[in-house]
């Protein structure tokens, strides 16, 4: 077997939120008066909550305070945290399901390595809290992707060696992540075209044909 362990992204990869996540940026860039786009959310794949808002404030001409970034932060991910009651089992692709059910059959170990904060919650809203053998998410690290971290906390915790894990990634800062972790990386999306990826992907189930 080439690989002992395939370590998966959750927003983008095993779900997807990005509706959810623009909604409520969305209404964060209302109440600040600046313009958000689906393609500013675009931008905003694997990237942290706080470099997130950064990113959103690049057309505002004054400066905020840290307590009104703060306050802004919390008011987006209460609204996010709302939408996120909305999923259900439902909202894993079916076939991404089947090639998850596939790997587990062939034995390799499973982990979820997202920076997202709210990752526990999607994965027992989507109903599979249970599934993986590792989640580190990004309450567990410091510092967010493209920075490594996140990647090799899994590897560390799963007990398998950097070169033995396949990463599975849709955001070009998860590729630079993973490969800073000494990992190969499978792409899906944008992440296809990253500099260095080792695979890419049309879609998350064809992971299956490179193992
Ligand atoms: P939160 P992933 C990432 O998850 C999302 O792609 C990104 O859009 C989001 O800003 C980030 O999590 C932080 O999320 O605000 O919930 O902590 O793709 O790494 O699974
Ligand atoms: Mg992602």
């Amino acid at each position: 077997m080439k690989y002992q362990a395939i370590i998966f992204d959750l927003d983008g990869v095993i779900c997807h939120t990005d509706r959810y996540h623009y909604l409520a940026w969305k209404e964060v860039a209302d109440e600040i008066g600046v313009s958000f786009t689906e393609e500013i959310n675009n931008r905003l794949r694997g990237v942290s909550r706080k470099e997130s808002l950064e990113i959103l404030l690049e057309p505002y001409q004054g400066e905020l305070t840290a307590e009104a970034k703060d306050y802004y932060l919390e008011k987006k991910n209460n609204r996010y945290r709302g939408l996120l009651e909305n999923m259900t089992p439902g909202d894993v692709d079916p076939q991404v399901k089947k090639a998850l059910d596939c790997i587990k059959e062939r034995g390799m170990r499973v982990a979820v390595a997202s920076s997202s904060k709210n990752a526990p919650l999607i994965l027992e809203k989507i109903g599979l809290r249970d599934y993986f053998a590792v989640v580190v998410h990004g309450g567990d690290v410091s510092r967010a992707k493209p920075d490594p971290e996140v990647f090799v906390t899994a590897g560390v915790r799963l007990d398998v060696r950097p070169e033995d894990c396949l990463v599975v990634e849709d955001a070009k800062a998860g590729v630079e992540a993973a490969l800073a972790a000494g990992m190969d990386c499978a792409g899906v999306g944008d992440a296809a075209e990253a500099p260095g990826v080792t695979y890419r992907l049309c879609e998350v189930a064809d992971i299956l044909a490179v193992l």
